[in-house]
């Protein structure tokens, strides 16, 4: 007998994994793990040459965490809470390169990554249930789940000024910079992009360049912190406390381990805002943004005050005038975009070597082969480098080709805006799971990669057991999702300001892409909660097919 739900019940064909992972960082090596404890046979891919994903790919000059070293880190292994020594309250980027490594070795996985494997297409087949995946190389396997491990900030972007291709000097993106490094010294250098790549290099190179030209369209609110090395008692004391530590930024809108306070910046006098304000500014760092009030991300007036005490920061530490009023941000107020750490990052405009370029006043209007014409002024250059960003959540997956049921292209589904639900799963994507996709929560990263990891884990532990070939989001789900994302974005200024700043949470800073929220603004706590409550509903909005 015929029916319409055994027409569409899987050939038993035998694939070459259980599950296929693309991309080795944070997100490939925690699914690697929980994929192996739930028996699965997998495998991870990557493009690049080495494990550490964005922590491989960007090594420029500078790089390190924007987050504490505590939560920074996976706490589901105790094996590497034990072993692992961190040297810096800030870790540098080798340091966390290190940490990956030394996870992919301590836990085994290093057998399973299978790197310089660039994915170009993978491919959903309805009939047997099985995904194709095929390489840069011609080469192809098959497996029956497929999840994504690409990053949210992966897919770096070049700007499109004329001439970018005429110049003759050595050009390099923070994203894809030399693993090798590049010599500065003696030469004339260019920056073009002060996001938070560009933030950590101008205090790193600057005392290496002969002449050092910063060309800034947008200021940022930076906040400035110092970064000291970590002592055995700091230490031992996070390894006994892992587990506290973990869950308190498990349960931060921002995946920090920070006190969420519970007052507005309105309610206090100016005085003790003051105090609070320089208090935190002390402190550094996300401190700053998470720690002072609980209405800097959801008041424009409470972001305005705290815009305005950095400004007054900003104009003590950088002594011309002239250049303190360009960095000063004034079409936006704090929080407009990610808030980026500072290491001496205003302070380094006080060399004499240091030119700051103000291309919003008077925009770039070609890259020469000697260098950067900015209105008459040519700037030249022997090396220009561009911190110019992503394109952001969406990029790395709709840059290769990821055909789901009936042909359809993730990429053209997406085009009007994202549709999953919980940035997990795509109705149309069988079997498809994204760590970190877009719409997932805007936070201190590993925290939802490990959760993420282990939820992914366990939703295909569920199917397996359970005998259901297909999770996938239903439609319901992904329209209940939109509206969340929508509702939780709007609720905050990143909205608004976002929308001036162009922001890349809002897509705004990649031609052509809708303005919507990319990331999840409701918080990280409330988003798990979403997670646990599909998962006791026995995955119900996954069961599309
Ligand atoms: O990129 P960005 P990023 N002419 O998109 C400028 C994470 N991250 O790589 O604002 C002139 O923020 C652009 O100017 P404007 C973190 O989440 C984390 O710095 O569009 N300028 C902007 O200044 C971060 O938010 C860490 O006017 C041009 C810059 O390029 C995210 O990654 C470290 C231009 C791009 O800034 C992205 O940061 C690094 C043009 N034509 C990154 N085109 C840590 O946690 C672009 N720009 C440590």
């Amino acid at each position: 007998t015929t029916n319409s739900s055994s027409d569409r019940s899987p050939k038993l064909v035998q694939t070459d994994y259980d599950s296929v992972v693309i991309g080795a960082g944070f997100s490939g090596l925690a699914l690697l793990h929980h994929l192996r404890e739930i028996g699965q046979r997998s495998l991870v891919v990557d493009a690049l040459d080495g494990i550490g994903g964005t922590w491989w790919a960007n090594n420029y000059p500078g790089v390190r965490t924007d987050s504490e070293f505590q939560y920074y880190s996976f706490s589901f292994s105790k094996e590497v809470r034990d072993e692992w020594t961190w040297t810096e309250r800030y870790p540098a980027g080798a340091e966390v390169r290190a940490y990956l490594n030394f996870v992919a070795d301590r836990l085994d996985l290093r057998k399973d990554i299978r790197l310089n494997t660039r994915v170009e297409e993978a491919r959903y087949e309805e009939d047997t249930n099985i995904w194709t995946v095929r390489f840069e190389d011609g080469t192809a396997l098959t497996t029956k789940y497929l999840i994504s491990g690409m990053g949210v900030l992966s897919q770096p972007i070049w700007p499109s000024i004329p001439g970018i291709e005429a110049f003759a000097g050595e050009k390099y993106h923070t994203a894809q910079w030399p693993r090798d490094g590049v010599s500065l010294s003696g030469k004339r250098v260019g920056l073009i992009g002060l996001g938070a790549s560009g933030i950590q290099i101008v205090p790193t190179i600057a005392p290496q360049c002969e002449e050092f030209y910063v060309f800034q369209r947008t200021p940022n609110f930076v906040v400035e912190t110092t970064n000291e090395q970590v002592d055995d008692a700091a230490m031992a004391s996070v390894r006994e406390h892992y587990d506290e530590i973990f869950a308190r930024a498990a349960a931060h809108p921002f995946g920090v381990d920070m006190v969420y306070v519970q007052k507005s910046a309105l309610e206090v006098t100016p005085e003790e805002r003051e105090r609070i304000f320089e208090s935190k500014w002390n402190e550094g760092g996300f401190h700053f943004a998470n720690e002072c009030f609980n209405d800097l991300a959801t008041n424009h007036e409470s972001s305005e005050l705290a815009s305005e005490f950095i400004r007054k920061k900003i104009r003590e530490i950088v002594t011309d005038p002239v250049a303190a009023e360009i960095l000063c941000p004034k079409d936006y107020s704090f929080n407009g975009k990610r808030v980026p750490t500072g290491h001496g990052y205003y302070a380094a405009f006080n060399r004499e070597n240091v030119h700051l370029v103000d291309v919003k006043a008077d925009p770039i209007t070609e890259i020469t082969q000697r260098g950067v014409k900015v209105g008459e002024t040519e700037y030249e250059l022997d090396v220009l480098i561009f911190a110019t960003g992503f394109d952001a959540m969406t990029g790395t997956l709709t840059f290769i080709d990821i055909v789901g049921r009936d042909g359809l292209v993730l990429r053209d589904k997406w085009a009007a805006g994202i549709r999953s639900n919980l940035g997990i799963s795509v109705n149309g994507f069988p079997n498809f799971f994204m760590s970190l996709g877009p719409t997932t929560p805007y936070s201190n990263l590993p925290v939802p990669i490990q959760l993420g990891a282990q939820w992914i884990a366990r939703a295909i532990d569920f199917a397996e057991s359970s005998g259901i070939e297909r999770l996938e989001a239903t439609p319901e789900s992904e329209d209940w999702w939109a509206a969340e994302v929508d509702r939780a974005g709007r609720a905050t200024v990143m909205h608004s300001e976002g929308l001036k700043a162009k922001a890349w949470f809002m897509g705004e800073n990649v031609p052509g892409k809708p303005a919507e929220f990319q990331v999840y603004m409701g918080g990280g706590g409330v988003y798990q909660q979403f997670c646990r409550d599909a998962e006791e509903n026995g995955y119900i909005t996954f069961l599309a097919s």
